[in-house]
């Protein structure tokens, strides 16, 4: 069997497609990714799916394909969905929002039905090439909807997805027209990775006000599915930076530049001609210091490489001509004969040069507006060997959060950026110390550590899931025949057999519920637990020869009889204790509301701020389990609900007294919805029957042996098991 491998997915195959027809060539065009990859994909076996960068049309892509076998699986994409896709839904509106430049959004609704198409692309190309075992790793905003696009294909690999941007805070979150189902679209990998907590957490706030998934600080449980988020800042290959930065090419273009500026202090600017890199902005930082420094002002030069990017957007158009005149009026300001401030390279300039610059500068200014990490930063620090630097840098960097050492402005405040740059080319010479901590991190945390513990988080978030709960349907196999004596049933209603519904009248069993509780009652001794009170599960189930279990314990009516009296119990606690504290919430929590049943109080929060409530509920909770210390309630904190009850009518009590009541039974099945239902799976687990199977409705975050998603799959699954066990006692020998 070939070896599990690793699949890359990123918008971009790591080499360019040249030439046509039947006559294709491959060029290099490593981007960072390609190069953080490279010592993973040395040792493993590697795939990547992308796109070619060029144009193909139909009839030459098994051509292209081919030229293209060795370096990855290409996705070929047609020029108006590319547009799109790209250009339109990815660069013109996610780029921008993820940013917090949302002034510059735009939604087009056509560009998103082809994000989505070229999601669906992808995910086609991926299920192509993917085997049980192999591990696929999505990468960027372009390809967010892939990681739920793959699970949804059940492929058994594990999913990662990393994010290269920045995720910005819910409230500018919250205004992506798509915002659901990006999400999901990222929901679906076992593990989503930012560079910065701050990104991860902001995450996880707008899965909570946008989908009202509350989380774990590192998962989001989701039904059947666990995501892990994981905080993993990119790094960048310092010895290979350092090896570069000495070859002979790269010695002779410093010695030129060293030449040139021999006289003269050098800060580096190295950016994509992008509005978030805050390009502007740091040249009028640089104007103000010269105006305010004029000792300086032929002293000093800034070499500000920009290499033009999607020149295809008007934004980016628009940004080049702000540039172009800035440098224009500085240079024209402060320029002599002899001496050009700014000196401006607005192209790609190659590798060697780049790696000069790094070496001469005195300080690298670094002033992105926002930005998920910035490779340029931890570029500089690499390339420099040695010999120490001050790296000038943004606090809306995820490289600040990262480099300890740098110094740190905010780029909107031109004023104090232009100090900085005085204070920084003053003592140029005394930055060692803060050089070594940034030189730390980035000999600490390379690429290759970066690749390697994002693919190990993923493994291991993979290999949590496997262990959990298994799907219901594995059931079947224990029990083709009905079992003997009479198996026992224990289902809880709203939730596990009805889905939730917002009206309480609209809450009746659907005819599919009713029929399979009907035929398995014909085989089983079946039990239906809610939190109705008997009026309303007796014009639901009364004709049905089921036991039926109201206010979830607080009276359990036999098949085939009436219902008992309700118990009598002192309430006086719940009513002078408790009540008044649920009042007090019910005020200060809009949205929330108070149920009053006949021997439990509960503080309901499903239509309250989720952020509030959640916070709330657990104040609500410690709060009240100090207040009935020594009582005899029990708080139980459910999903969106916090309910007092006395102690020993809980659904689990009313478990326990079933599961002892039918002690002749070796088959005891039970489900429920709920976190507070995990306590009747304890009960019949410990129930020493030779068959056991609780299952959560909901997902595999149980201490349950089984789980379905949804109370439509436990229907279905119930139902296949009454026809299971009816076709084997037809065939059975008479
Ligand atoms: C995204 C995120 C995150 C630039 N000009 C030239 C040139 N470059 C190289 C730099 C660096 C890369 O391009 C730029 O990387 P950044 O990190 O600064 O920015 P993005 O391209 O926006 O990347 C970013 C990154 O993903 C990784 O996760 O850090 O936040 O936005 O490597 O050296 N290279 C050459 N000539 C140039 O003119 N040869």
């Amino acid at each position: 069997m070939a070896e599990p491998k690793l699949i890359v997915v990123s918008v971009r195959l790591p080499v360019r497609l040249e030439g046509g027809g039947s006559d294709w060539h491959v060029a290099a065009s490593p981007g960072g990714l390609a190069t953080a990859l490279r010592a993973v994909a040395e040792r493993r076996s590697f795939t990547w799916v992308g796109w070619p960068g060029i144009d193909v049309p139909y009839q030459h892509q098994p051509a292209a394909t081919e030229a293209l076998k060795e370096y990855g699986v290409p996705v070929f994409l047609d020029h108006d969905v590319y547009q799109g896709f790209y250009e339109q839904f990815s660069n013109r509106l996610i780029w921008p929002l993820f940013h917090n430049t949302s002034g510059r959004l735009k939604f087009d609704r056509a560009a998103w039905y082809q994000f989505t198409d070229v999601n669906e692309q992808f995910a086609a190309a991926v299920r192509r090439v993917a085997r049980p075992g192999d591990t696929i790793w999505v990468h960027d905003y372009q390809l967010a909807l892939l990681p739920q696009m793959l699970r949804a294909s059940k492929l058994e690999c594990p999913i990662g997805f990393f994010l290269h941007i920045p995720f910005p805070s819910h409230e500018t979150y919250r205004t992506l027209p798509a915002r659901e189902e990006i999400l999901h679209g990222m929901l679906g990998a076992d593990l989503i990775g930012f560079h910065t907590y701050e990104y991860a957490q902001q995450f996880r706030s707008s899965c909570l006000r946008v989908l009202g998934l509350e989380s774990e600080r590192e998962t989001i449980a989701l039904p059947g599915h666990l995501a892990h988020l994981g905080v993993h800042p990119i790094g960048v290959d310092p010895e290979e930076i350092a090896a570069f930065s000495q070859l002979p090419e790269v010695r002779d273009q410093f010695e030129g530049l060293r030449s040139r500026f021999r006289t003269k202090k050098v800060i580096l600017g190295v950016d994509r001609l992008d509005y978030t890199k805050g390009i502007p902005e740091k040249l009028l930082a640089f104007e103000e210091f010269l105006g305010r420094n004029p000792q300086w002002q032929t002293k000093v030069v800034l070499v500000q490489v920009a290499s033009p990017s999607r020149m295809g957007v008007l934004e980016y158009r628009e940004l080049k001509r702000e540039v172009d005149e800035l440098v224009g009026r500085i240079n024209g300001r402060y320029g002599t004969f002899n001496h050009t401030p700014i000196v401006y390279i607005n192209q790609t300039i190659p590798r060697s040069h780049l790696s000069a610059l790094y070496r001469i500068a005195d300080i690298a200014f670094v002033t992105p507006l926002r930005d998920g990490m910035n490779l340029v930063a931890l570029e500089y620090v690499a390339a420099r060997g040695d010999q120490p630097g001050i790296l000038v840098l943004s606090e809306f960097a995820g490289a600040a959060s990262c480099l300890a050492g740098s110094r740190l402005v905010n780029p909107h405040n031109i004023s104090l950026m232009a100090d900085v740059l005085a204070e920084s080319l003053q003592d140029t010479d005394a930055a060692e110390a803060e050089f070594q901590q940034m030189r730390e991190f980035v000999h600490s945390n390379t690429s290759e550590v970066w690749a390697d513990r994002f693919l190990q988080q993923l493994a291991n978030a993979h290999e949590s899931h496997r262990s959990g709960a298994c799907r219901l349907q594995a059931a079947a196999d224990f029990t083709r025949h009905v079992p003997q004596p009479r198996p026992l049933f224990i289902l809880d209603y709203g939730g596990t057999l009805q889905p939730h519904v917002p009206k309480v009248s609209e809450a009746e069993p659907d005819l599919r519920v009713y029929r399979v509780l009907r035929d398995l009652a014909s085989l089983a001794s079946v039990y239906v637990i809610s939190a109705r009170s008997p009026d309303v599960l007796e014009s639901w189930f009364g004709d049905l020869p089921i036991g039926l279990v109201c206010e979830d314990g607080a009276a359990v009516k036999q098949p085939g009889t009436d219902w008992p009296d309700m118990p009598q119990i002192d309430l006086t606690e719940l009513h002078t204790l408790v009540l008044p504290v649920l009042q007090d919430f019910v005020r200060h929590t809009p949205g929330s509301k108070l149920e009053r049943r006949r021997v439990s109080l509960v503080w309901h929060y499903r239509a309250t701020d989720p952020k509030l409530a959640a916070l709330r509920a657990k104040d609500l909770y410690a709060q009240l389990e100090s207040t009935l210390r020594g009582l005899n309630f029990t708080v139980l904190a459910g999903a969106r609900f916090v309910e007092v009850r006395p102690t020993d009518i809980t659904k689990s009590s009313v478990v326990e007294q079933l599961v002892q009541a039918h002690d002749e039974t070796d088959f005891v099945f039970c489900a429920g919805n709920d976190k507070v239902d995990e306590g009747m799976f304890e009960v019949v687990m410990r129930s020493q029957r030779d068959t056991t199977i609780t299952c959560f409705v909901g997902g595999k975050d149980t201490v349950g042996q089984y789980f379905v998603e949804s109370p439509a799959e436990l229907v279905s699954e119930l139902e296949g098991l009454v026809s299971l066990w009816r076709s084997s006692m037809a065939t059975a020998p008479a």
